[in-house]
């Protein structure tokens, strides 16, 4: 299997840190691309037509995609249980918090690439960052219990939602509301699978 990916995407990282925690990389090949909602890549198109990535080509059905159906794929195929039965509702709205943390985070990265600077929304910058610092707040608040455990993907997701805010963001200072979620996320940094994955690297 192919994954079209970018190291610097904390969706894709995701899907990194499972191949990895899995002992799945044998059996995907990492292909870089760049694409981007003014330029998509046209292997990412003809896998998916977003023009997003990561997306994962399979050697016997259609690619597959969004990186939510790409962790939960790798999961059932090494039967890893990153999707507890036990816990599946908590996990499951862990990891969509993750997501929308990192999506508020990249459209904030888009806003500042994509616009001019007069085109630019200082509301819409602020908003979405709004979204971020309540999210990290609340996990602090409310989830750090569904943090500790067996590995799952609400965690993998997390992590990787705060090490991009940390990569793309680093003058936003999360870790001065979230304490204790901010030395959880020193000693999940340290997984081998973190440590290969870090962006920037
Ligand atoms: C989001 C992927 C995404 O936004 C998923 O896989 O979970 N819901 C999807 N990927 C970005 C790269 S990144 O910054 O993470 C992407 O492909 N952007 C290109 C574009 O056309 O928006």
């Amino acid at each position: 299997m192919k994954l079209l990916m970018a190291p610097a995407s904390p969706f894709v990282r995701k899907v990194r840190v499972v191949l990895r925690e899995t002992g799945q990389l044998g059996a995907v090949t990492e292909v870089a691309v760049s694409t981007t909602p003014v330029a998509s890549d046209p292997a990412v198109v003809a896998a998916n037509p977003t023009g997003k990535i990561p997306a994962l080509l399979r050697d016997d059905g259609p690619a597959l995609f969004d990186s939510r159906v790409i962790t939960r794929f790798l999961d059932a195929r090494a039967g890893a249980r990153l999707y507890p039965e036990a816990r599946i509702w908590e996990v499951l709205t862990l990891e969509a918090l993750a997501d929308a943390m990192m999506d508020a985070a990249v459209v904030m990265v888009y806003e500042a690439r994509y616009h001019t600077p007069e085109g630019l929304s200082a509301d819409w910058i602020a908003g979405q960052w709004d979204k971020v610092a309540r999210s990290v707040a609340v996990i602090e608040d409310r989830w750090m219990a569904h943090l500790a455990g067996p590995l799952h993907i609400g965690q993998i997701g997390v992590a990787c939602a705060l090490g991009y805010l940390d990569f793309r963001h680093p003058d936003r200072d999360w870790r001065a509301q979230a304490p204790e979620l901010a030395v959880w996320f020193a000693a999940f940094s340290e997984r081998p699978s973190m440590v290969e994955t870090r962006p920037g690297l």
